[in-house]
């Protein structure tokens, strides 16, 4: 559950029993350059709990920013780097609204496709395709363009 508090996103999971306790929720740090748009969860690194992938956009939709997290109910930690090399981009209303999480190339993996492609990045007469493909070792930024 993610509830808005002033611009911060407060991130309440269920405990270790499966049971919501707002004692365990925590902020999703972002910088105040980023403003949050979606979240998914999914379990990238599979030890059975789904890390927190956020879209932003960045300096007020001039741009975006993938972010990933780890959480393990006791503390969490920007994982990004681990997964992804290229998470931003910087251009004039230029900004993704959605990520779907899906196999988007049908290779038998799960990819990440950017749904919603605004500015810059709306290309071919918007037919501009963006996924981050699953490559085994990270998600690599893909474009039809
Ligand atoms: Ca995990
Ligand atoms: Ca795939």
């Amino acid at each position: 559950m993610v509830r808005f508090i002033f611009g911060k996103q407060r991130v309440f999971t269920k405990n270790k029993e499966g049971v919501f306790d707002r004692q365990i929720g925590f902020n999703i740090q972002t910088d105040n350059t980023l403003q949050f748009l979606d979240i998914d969860f999914f379990d990238f690194d599979e030890d059975g709990i789904k890390e927190i992938l956020v879209m932003n956009n960045k300096h007020t939709y001039n741009g975006y920013y993938l972010k990933l997290y780890k959480f393990n109910f006791e503390s969490y930690s920007d994982i990004t780097g681990s997964y992804f090399d290229e998470t931003q981009y910087d251009g004039e209303n230029s900004w993704i609204k959605w990520l779907h999480i899906f196999d988007y190339d049908r290779d038998g993996d799960l990819d990440i496709l950017a749904d919603g492609l605004f500015g810059d990045l709306n290309k071919n007469n918007g037919n501009g395709i963006i996924y981050w493909k699953n490559t085994g070792e990270k998600f690599v930024r893909t474009s039809n363009f």
